[in-house]
């Protein structure tokens, strides 16, 4: 009775979380070791950006742990880009003592409830992709390494209308995602503050498949430019039925647009996507370059910008764990807000006194199926 007691409780505990990595967090001899939480979107239509951020996080632990300084453990556990699942996870990771901080969740929408969890419990949390408006203010233990859309999005608007001469913008988002409503209030903004003409802001929700009303509205309107705020997959699919249509201006789209998923969706459709990130695969940095060697030697893909801002992400944590000298929730924050140039594939990266990020983007524009930088 007991065997089968224990196989019951087993299949009845839930989603199960992986585990990589050895040791709790404790410090052996010159050895720190840390037990991070992992929150990420890995299953559902979004999952994408979770593959690449996990991906990115383990190819860095891996060369973290190598140097034998630091010794990461990661706990991942899959939020499915949902509030509640997010919130659940974080709450199971967070009650572990042993473990001394949390990477993710991937969604702003999601980090909009855990990142007030996280504080409540005096955790260090640090989101790699969530790019809205206030989310390091949500508290002292809230970070990001992500480029915010309020510095994304001016920079490539600016580009997009001093190449193309535009006068009249059409704007397109999603209004139930603190993400895509963020990225939204940017673009109104930037818009307005540039002098241009906004015809017609219209709306779309996350599953949503048919966008004929909104680009028949806006095609009638003949904009220059369409910005739209959009994750991928919504993204990709109103470019794909605009061009159906016989829109063919071109697009700006947000931090959910930096996803090669476009272009896997969309295919031709995501030409003249114009989007800004702070991360170009086909730099000439040596740096940059052996990152991508060993990112598609272990996973037989490109990199894409997610991927890349996970594994700063996992430096940023272990240089501060060294500087903290000990996996400790307290000391690991002061030691977060002071890190300093520390150069990753990025580039040089600083916490702002928030815990937000301050970084230039570059512009990328899709042609011929790649992302191209737009000069
Ligand atoms: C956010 C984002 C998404 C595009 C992350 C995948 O930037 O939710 O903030």
């Amino acid at each position: 009775i007991s065997i089968l007691m224990l196989v019951l409780l087993s299949a009845c505990s839930g989603k199960s979380s992986e585990t990589t990595g050895e040791g709790t967090s404790s410090k052996e001899g010159d050895v720190i070791n840390a037990k991070i939480g992992v929150i990420s979107y890995i299953t559902g239509p979004g999952a994408a950006y979770g593959e690449a951020i996990t991906n990115g996080f383990k190819l860095a632990q891996k060369e973290i742990n190598d140097k034998g300084e630091v010794n990461i453990n990661l706990v991942i556990e899959d939020s499915a880009g949902k509030q509640e699942e997010a919130l659940s996870a974080a709450q199971k990771l967070m009650s572990d003592d042993s473990i001394v901080a949390l990477l993710g969740p991937t969604l702003s929408t999601e980090m909009n409830v855990v990142g007030p969890e996280a504080e409540l419990n005096g955790i260090p949390i640090m989101g790699t992709s969530t790019t809205a408006e206030g989310i390091p203010q949500i508290g002292e233990y809230v970070f990001r390494n992500s480029l915010p859309e309020a510095l994304a999005i001016p920079t490539s608007i600016k580009k997009a209308v001093e190449k193309n001469s535009v006068k009249k913008v059409a704007i397109l988002y999603g209004n139930d995602d603190v993400f895509t409503k963020s990225g939204f209030d940017t673009m109104k903004k930037v818009a307005e503050d540039m002098g241009l003409e906004i015809v017609t802001i219209e709306t779309f929700q996350k599953g949503q498949s048919d966008y004929n009303a909104q680009l028949t509205k806006i095609k009638g309107l003949e904009p220059d430019l369409i910005l739209c705020s959009a994750l991928y997959n919504e993204g990709a699919v109103i470019m794909d039925q605009a061009r159906k249509m016989g829109v063919d201006v071109p697009f700006v789209g947000g931090n959910g647009f930096n996803s090669p998923q476009v272009i896997e969706i969309a295919g031709k459709a995501a030409d003249g996507l114009i989007v800004a990130t702070p991360w170009f695969g086909d730099k000439e940095n040596p740096k940059v370059q052996a990152f991508n060697e060993k990112y598609e030697a272990e996973y037989k893909m490109k990199p894409d910008q997610f991927a890349a801002q996970a594994y700063d992400a996992l430096y940023i944590m272990a240089e501060a764990l060294k500087n903290a000298g000990e996996a400790d929730r307290d000391k690991l924050k002061e030691a977060l807000l002071e890190i300093k140039d520390l150069e990753g594939i990025l580039g040089k990266f600083s916490f702002d006194k928030d815990g937000d990020v301050v970084m230039d983007p570059t512009v990328l524009i899709i042609k011929d199926g790649k992302f191209k930088v737009f000069e």
